[in-house]
């Protein structure tokens, strides 16, 4: 019956459908050519749905990331974990931007008449000046990312300034918990709509890669390869040397093999489900068996970390930018690339540890940098593989900062964990 059929529909994830219909519109572009592009405005439909959500999801995820960094709760254990979670996020970013540079993925990829409005290369100090708004909610009418996003996160923190300030039962304090419990619910609401227009997502993901094909013909493929193997690089390079290289082996003397075999649960199941919070039992799990960490530290570091940092899901989003400039034939100046590190690193903190949120932050980079977000729906039909990869990065990055913040304070202890060596001395 109809209803057993949409059942079935229903049953398979929406990633995996997006994924089909990716196949599915790229074999049809392929085979039919030029009038498939008739398909177009299906495309443009998602590509509207997803601007439509860009400031919304911005201005509530925010708000809640923001509240995390409320200074109460941090303490100076958690204000090491946020500066180094930072800070690994910008060098994850600049290897996403590195092999982007290098690998140039998405040339030979015209989109369908894109939207592109080519803006001015703002220059170094614009970039920097332009994250202040002038008017924040100019900016946010404007659709301005970078400047709603810094306006978001100050008044975040503000109201969870004020929320320590004032005593439970003040107006004030209470006030502020409203708001915040505002932004919680019109997070999940916008989070609700994100899953309506992913659902159409799968129409519109066939129309693009119908249209995308149809125009391209077979040398759209290589993009795609050359953007999963980019991010592949990035991942392996950031892996390798930020948390092997640098922290485990430079800061904690520690064999980074040691590390990997710790780590290695959480790791497969990020690979596997997609989700840094799906996974934080089986990483929080890792900290405690693995590396004898105090349920203190990592009971803080890594559901924060689940949300705020997401290396890998940054890092993409310098792979993506340039991908995205090379389908219309534009270079990104030095000056974009560092705003895309900024949003990147900013929107991070906002963005959830879900499967997809990575397509999320994607739509918030190319609406600030005034590139087609065509390529949003496009890279939507890999993202099952891409996700995989980001995710992976994001609890691996998550577990060294823990590791390392709790050696810096004396709350790991290496008994019977896989620091130890195998022969422990016989007292
Ligand atoms: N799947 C997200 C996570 O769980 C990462 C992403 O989508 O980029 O961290």
């Amino acid at each position: 019956s109809i209803r057993q059929l949409y059942d079935r529909y229903r049953s398979v994830p929406i990633i995996y459908r997006i994924g089909i219909a990716f196949v599915l519109g790229s074999l049809l572009g392929l085979t039919v050519g030029e009038p498939a592009t008739r398909l177009e405005p299906l495309g443009e439909l998602f590509v509207r749905l997803l601007q439509m959500i860009v400031i919304p999801i911005i201005i509530f995820t925010l708000l809640m990331g923001a509240r995390r960094l409320s200074p109460s709760s941090l303490g100076k254990i958690g204000s090491q974990i946020v500066v180094l979670y930072l800070a690994t996020t910008a060098i994850a970013i600049g290897f996403g931007l590195l092999v982007g540079n290098l690998i140039n993925p998405g040339i030979g990829l015209e989109v369908a008449d894109a939207s592109v409005e080519t803006k001015e290369a703002p220059d170094m100090v614009d970039v920097f000046m332009n994250i202040v708004p002038t008017n924040p909610i100019g900016a946010m009418a404007d659709g301005n990312v970078l400047p709603t996003i810094f306006f978001v996160i100050a008044f975040g923190l503000a109201l969870a300034y004020l929320q320590d300030e004032y005593d439970v039962g003040t107006p004030v304090h209470d006030g502020v918990q409203t708001v915040f419990e505002l932004a919680e619910t019109g997070a999940e609401a916008m989070f609700k709509i994100v899953w309506g227009v992913m659902e159409y997502g799968v129409i519109g993901v066939f129309a693009l890669m119908a249209t995308t094909f149809g125009q391209s013909g077979a040398d759209a493929i290589a993009p795609f390869a050359k953007l999963i193997g980019a991010l592949t690089l990035a991942v392996a390079l950031h892996i390798g040397f930020t948390y092997l290289l640098v922290i485990q082996w430079g800061l904690l003397r520690e064999s980074p093999l040691d590390f990997l075999k710790g780590a290695k649960e959480a790791m497969v199941t990020a690979l596997s489900i997609r989700s840094s919070s799906g996974t934080l039992p089986v990483t929080m799990n890792d900290a405690d068996e693995n590396f004898g960490v105090d349920e203190e530290v990592y009971s803080f570091s890594l559901p924060l970390g689940a949300t705020i940092n997401m290396d890998g899901t940054a890092m993409y989003q310098g792979v993506a930018a340039i991908f995205a400039a090379n389908m219309v034939g534009q270079t990104l100046t030095l000056g974009e690339q560092l705003t895309v590190v900024m949003t990147a690193l900013l929107a991070s903190i906002g963005t959830a540890g879900v499967p997809g949120s990575g397509l999320i932050m994607l739509t918030m980079i190319l609406t600030q940098l005034g590139l087609p977000l065509e390529v949003v729906g496009m890279v939507a039909g890999v993202d099952p593989i891409l996700d995989r990869l980001r995710t992976m990065n994001n609890v691996t990055g998550d577990l060294a900062v823990t590791t390392l913040v709790a050696d810096w304070n004396d709350k790991i202890d290496r008994a019977s964990t896989v620091w130890t060596e195998v022969d422990v001395p016989t007292p």
